[in-house]
């Protein structure tokens, strides 16, 4: 059967006859699901699990609403609920050590016990149990699940107009014509995607945010957006243009000032009349004074009295403000030695700990620049105990080959996540600090930058999806086993075929060291031209006033971040860290040039030089790229044609553009330091 990836992982393929049959018999008759109203996620597992099993086991159950006499004689269910509706049944009353979302789901037989938190994790525990069966798992289970953290969200980067900003899968589901699209199909079903991996937020719009998402009409579409996701339990949320009621937004006051008594009017009315229509909205997304988005410190206000503007307007409705620490001047001059943007975030934000609202939180992207392809976690994370934080991932591959590369990222947010940032010299892992358990915080998180599109496989490449799919599982669980994730999505998505297992598996694995290995190595960053796609190599395109710069000269290259004669940027960590990416004997290989300035002809830890780890680390990375285009062809016949052929297209895109990188970035350097390569490769073709 050809396979367009509309369903993603959720796709529900019938199970071989031999290995269903003996479950799908020992199943009761019934699924009591037991909502309140039809809008309710609890209505949607039931709907979920009637579908699921009957796809996956070729047997239909009916549905009851309700737990009446009649059913509670019948001893065994499919039941899914909440805890308090659960407690009301009578029979046994349940004291779990439940967190807001989670759930409990036990398997006895064919008896299914599914109690939610709250509505939202009935619906979670419904799609664990069918992610369960789906995979051919049918063993008994008593599991209590609860999220790390409160906030799980996506961010979409969608303008009004339909188009999406580093949005790699075609137009906007959200947008189109500068309104609110009309048909939502896709949207319902985006919200399906999202909450079987247990996202429970979405900002729809770009965080370049058009004043014109708050006009009434933009709002009564947002209210359409918003029951489309309700019954998955997604809460909706926009990004804000900080300058919105103001001359350059919608023209109804005279400035922006958020200490202006009429701006503060103006949001609370603002904010009100969208609660009004929408009760559960989930609040706003701001990006200010960045990347030349107007902001507070145009008033000379500081960003924290920006975010508390909105924290104000959304407290009494219970919404949360997530305020961007993205913040830095895009009009840096390379020659001053001592310039960073990477000081940025900590530069800016430091100092206001403690001065933001309980219902803000400090969106801090993983890293102190911008997604590359290895960065150290922010320093940001290390300084904010008095304030809510959370991270910001991108699932959409900017700088990571547009989904025209295979590249599996949470390797690399792994790496982030785990980071040790030993605040007062006591563990204090990012993954920790952001879910609130480090410093007492009651709020935090993650952001996820997604931008999935029309494209019927949501993000332009099926095999991308695993980044989404692990993304939602890792914001409920940042310990989970990256590569056991990926083999969850792996035999949800093309089944459990060993050998398709194991293909998927190695490739996914091998792919985010391969890219960087062909892309940029030693934290130089992904070597991209900055000023325009972010796609291709362009070593020679970074010393410009984004600030991303590498400093190569034709002998010596890297940032110098030190204290003692660079940026500075090292001594932003806590003293423990700071010490080691101070000293160039103990910064790690691959954080070398991120810190460092030093000659090609140095040597790493390795014993190679830096300049012949370029070149050997380019040619294996695009030696590995090759490797994916023979391993996916001994799928076929395993994979339906169509998901085949799609993929096959791409990685034999990625092997011919891994061999262009390769040769772009190896040339580049050998041209620029006039060292020959050992092995005699570079320049020689
Ligand atoms: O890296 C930059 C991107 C911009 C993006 C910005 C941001 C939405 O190139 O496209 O703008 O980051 O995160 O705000």
């Amino acid at each position: 059967v050809a396979e367009n990836g509309l369903s993603g992982w959720l796709r529900y393929a019938s199970l071989p006859d031999g290995q269903r049959q003996q479950y799908a018999s020992s199943l009761p008759p019934l699924i009591v699901a037991l909502n309140s109203t039809s809008t309710s996620p609890v209505y949607t597992a039931g709907q979920e699990l009637q579908d699921g099993i009957q796809r996956i086991l070729g047997r239909k159950l009916e549905i009851s609403h309700e737990h009446s006499t009649s059913t509670s004689s019948n001893s065994s269910f499919v039941l899914v609920g909440t805890l308090s509706a659960y407690n009301k049944l009578g029979s046994q009353s349940l004291s779990t050590d439940f967190a807001p979302d989670g759930f409990w789901l036990n398997i006895k037989g064919g008896a299914v016990t599914i109690v939610g938190q709250n509505e939202r994790g009935a619906l979670y525990g419904a799609f664990e149990y069918l992610s369960r069966i789906a995979q051919g798992n049918f063993a008994d289970a008593d599991v209590v699940s609860n999220p790390d953290a409160p906030i799980r969200w996506v961010n979409e980067w969608d303008n009004m107009d339909g188009t999406i900003e580093r949005g790699y899968a075609g137009r906007s589901i959200f947008f189109a014509n500068g309104s609110v699209a009309t048909d939502l199909t896709r949207v319902s079903q985006y919200a399906r995607l999202l909450a079987s991996v247990r996202i429970n937020g979405i900002i729809v719009n770009n965080v370049n945010a058009n004043p014109r998402m708050l006009t009434n009409e933009t709002i009564a579409g947002l209210k359409r957006i918003a029951d489309s996701m309700r019954p998955y339990g997604i809460r909706v949320g926009i990004s804000l243009n900080f300058a919105s009621p103001g001359p350059d937004g919608l023209k109804e006051t005279a400035t922006f000032d958020p200490l202006d008594p009429t701006v503060i009017a103006w949001w609370e009315a603002k904010t009100n009349q969208i609660y009004q229509q929408i009760p559960d909205w989930a609040g706003y997304l701001v990006k200010a004074n960045s990347e030349g988005q107007p902001g507070p410190l145009t008033y000379n206000r500081t960003l924290a009295d920006g975010a508390n503007l909105f924290a104000r307007a959304l407290r009494p409705h219970g919404g949360i403000i997530m305020f961007r620490a993205f913040v830095y001047n895009s009009n840096m001059n390379p020659a001053v030695w001592k310039d960073d943007r990477a000081n940025a975030a900590y530069d800016f934000f430091k100092e206001l700990d403690g001065e933001f609202l309980d219902n803000v939180i400090v969106q801090i992207k993983y890293g102190p620049i911008d997604f590359q392809v290895r960065e150290p976690a922010s320093p940001l994370f290390a300084h904010l105990p008095n304030t809510n934080t959370a991270i910001e991932l991108q699932i959409t591959q900017e700088y990571l080959g547009q989904q025209d590369h295979l590249v599996y990222i949470p390797p690399l947010w792994k790496t982030i996540l785990d980071f040790d940032m030993r605040v007062g010299s006591k563990p204090s892992l990012v993954r920790d600090i952001v879910s609130g358990q480090r410093f007492s915080r009651t709020l935090g998180g993650y952001a996820g930058v997604v931008n999935v599109g029309t494209n019927p496989n949501w993000l332009g490449s099926h095999l991308a999806m695993s980044n989404l799919y692990a993304y939602g599982r890792l914001a409920w669980d940042p310990t989970g086993d990256i590569q056991s994730l990926l083999q969850d999505w792996i035999r949800l998505t093309f089944g459990s075929e060993p050998s398709v297992v194991k293909v998927i598996t190695d490739i996914s694995m091998a792919s985010w060291p391969a890219y960087e290995n062909y892309t940029g190595n030693l934290g130089i960053q992904t070597l991209t031209d900055i000023l325009y796609t972010h796609f291709g190599p362009c070593p020679q395109c970074q010393e410009n006033r984004w600030g991303q710069w590498t400093r190569a000269d034709k002998s010596t290259i890297g940032m110098d971040r030190t204290v003692s004669n660079g940026t500075g940027n090292s001594g932003q960590y806590p003293p423990e860290v700071a010490a080691v990416f101070e000293n160039l004997e103990t910064t790690p290989d691959n954080f070398l040039l991120w810190f460092h300035h030093v000659n090609y002809t140095h040597r790493l830890h390795s014993g190679k030089t830096v300049i012949q780890h370029f070149y050997d680390a380019h040619y294996d990375g695009a030696a590995t790229a090759q490797t994916f285009v023979p391993a996916w062809q001994s799928l076929q016949g395993k994979v339906d044609g169509e998901r085949f052929d799609d993929v096959l297209f791409k990685l034999r895109f990625q092997a011919g553009h891994a061999l262009v990188w390769r040769d772009a970035v190896a040339g580049y350097y050998y041209n620029l330091s006039g060292i020959a390569d050992e092995a005699g490769r570079v320049g020689h073709h």
